[in-house]
């Protein structure tokens, strides 16, 4: 049979998609939740509370400790683990693991009878992890675009940018050069969670390999001159870089405790974006995938290697092969839950409240800078208002409120992919908003593409799942596609909306100039 698991290690919980590829179907959902089912890690929304709003590292030991309770809950729930053909899995992008010279034994030797997060305790060079929420690296990315200057964007697919992992690397070198010293293997949380699973250091794959401003997209190489810079020693303590479909090992057989057969392969894993892109089943240029969650994020497969001349957006592989455009915005569902706590709405109420507001609110708008962006780069938040007097001293009627709010986010979304270059045939939206009517078609209309939802709520954990199904069996994704991320509404565009959107665009983007 082919039963294949998919696991998707964000930055809030630790989530499984088991799927049967004869069937064309999605046999087991299950999740853990970092704040509610492990509270003795402190992680609540994912990283430690810290009361700097540039510093957000987490425990990853709650990421092995997730690990064990979700397969836990899969056995529990009877899923057929001793079928499970292959497996892989998406971990959030950029944060990084520090590990000193015993992790490699202590995996090689784990022990059935204890927990992963006990035996892992000691292996810790660094007992946090930074994760793509910091961005304390400013001085770090300084030095990093003072050294190589556009080179590191040319090469790398991003200028150096705060939450990356060779900024992070740079910092913890310089702030803790014992401890750093003392690191022999530096993961990303993808490798990391691939290396337990297969009882060794697991290599990086190309998609989130290019989250590091360490990978020479050229090359497809860990780039020696950028890494060495980055800390020394560094090439020493990185895994090899890998295609997104190398069987990364077998099994470890500590986990035949939950059922699993042995010597079961582990495909590499792969960043929660670029297997979000399969699980959207967007692998091939001219469908744009939108994803709205805790941030949001636009990303394409790319006709052609290019970057975004303003130095906002970046590219990752593609794990189907080539590369993808990425764009983050960090004010999604947070700006979204701001305006609704603030208006006093349900959801069900907020998208009522949106749709009942003209496209273009009345010539009004915002900057939903709530908290430090990435894109633009705002490091102190702040909101800013523009259009009628009743608007900005913030008396407008709750619909004009919620629907300035979208238009806003639909409006940076398209201003900062026009760098792509590409008219999108369609967009496929995912994440929790994409309930929301209103926003869909705000998002057709600003972008003038049709808005297709897919019946997938994981799309990077049905990624992970496809992904091991094409690695393992050499299932083309064409007919995984087909299966899994079939197209289940249309919203399609407004054209008469297309003109007040482009002036809305023009002064957006003054605004945010200003
Ligand atoms: C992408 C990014 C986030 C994280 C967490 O660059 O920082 O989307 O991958 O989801």
């Amino acid at each position: 049979m082919a039963i294949f698991l998919g696991l998707d290690s964000s930055t809030q919980g630790l989530k499984a998609e088991l799927i049967n590829t004869e069937a064309g179907k999605i046999i087991c959902s299950c999740g853990v939740n970092f704040g509610n089912d492990l509270p003795e890690y402190q992680c609540p929304s994912g990283f430690l509370e810290n009361s700097d709003p540039l510093i957000r590292h987490a425990d990853p030991l709650v990421w092995a400790a997730a690990l064990d309770l979700l397969f836990e809950r899969l056995a529990a729930a009877g899923a057929p683990l001793a079928q499970v053909a292959g497996i892989s899995g998406s971990g959030q992008q950029h944060g990084s693991v520090y590990l000193n010279e015993s992790f490699s034994a202590v995996l090689a030797g784990l022990e059935t009878e204890k927990t992963l997060a006990e035996q892992l305790q000691p292996t810790r060079s660094r007992n946090t992890s930074p994760i793509w929420m910091d961005r304390a690296t400013s001085a770090a990315c300084a030095e990093l675009n003072g050294r190589f200057g556009n080179r590191i964007q040319l090469d790398t697919g991003s200028p150096a940018t705060e939450r990356f992992t060779g900024p992070q690397i740079r910092k913890f070198a310089e702030d803790e050069p014992d401890k750093y010293q003392n690191t022999a293997h530096i993961h990303l949380v993808s490798s990391f969670m691939a290396s337990l699973l297969c009882g060794a250091n697991a290599p990086i794959d190309y998609g989130d390999g290019a989250g590091m401003n360490l990978l020479n997209l050229k090359t497809l190489r860990w780039d020696e001159e950028i890494v060495e810079f980055t800390a020394s020693g560094l090439p020493a303590k990185l895994p090899p870089a890998v295609p997104s479909d190398t069987i990364a090992g077998r099994i470890s057989p500590y986990f035949g405790k939950y059922g699993f057969k042995p010597e079961v392969p582990v495909v590499v894993w792969s960043g929660d974006n670029p297997s979000s892109l399969i699980g959207m089943g967007a692998a091939k240029p001219g469908v744009a995938v939108i994803s709205l969650g805790t941030s949001d994020t636009f990303f394409a497969a790319m006709n052609e290697f290019k970057t975004d001349p303003e130095g906002f957006g970046h590219v990752f592989g593609n794990p189907a092969g080539g590369f993808m455009s990425l764009i983050c915005f960090t004010n999604g569902s947070l700006a979204r839950e701001k305006v609704k706590t603030e208006c006093g709405l349900s959801w069900d109420e907020f998208d009522a409240a949106a749709a009942a507001a003209a496209p273009g609110s009345e010539g009004n708008l915002m900057l939903p800078y709530f908290a430090v962006e990435s894109t633009p780069l705002i490091l102190r938040p702040g909101i800013k208002l523009s259009g009628s007097p009743e608007f900005c001293s913030g008396k407008a009627a709750a619909p004009v409120k919620v629907r300035v709010l979208l238009e806003a986010q639909a409006l940076t979304m398209k201003l900062h992919s026009n760098w792509i270059g590409e008219k999108f045939e369609r967009i496929r939206i995912t994440g929790g908003a994409s309930d929301c009517s209103a926003f869909r078609q705000i998002l057709a209309d600003v972008f003038q593409s049709p808005v297709e939802r897919i019946s997938v709520s994981d799309s990077a954990g049905l990624g992970a799942a496809l992904r091991a199904a094409n690695a393992v069996e050499n299932i083309p994704f064409e007919e995984l596609f087909e299966k899994f991320s079939a197209t289940t509404a249309i919203t399609p565009p407004v054209a008469e909306n297309a003109p007040g959107y482009e002036t809305a665009l023009r002064k957006y983007a003054e605004l945010e100039k200003s």
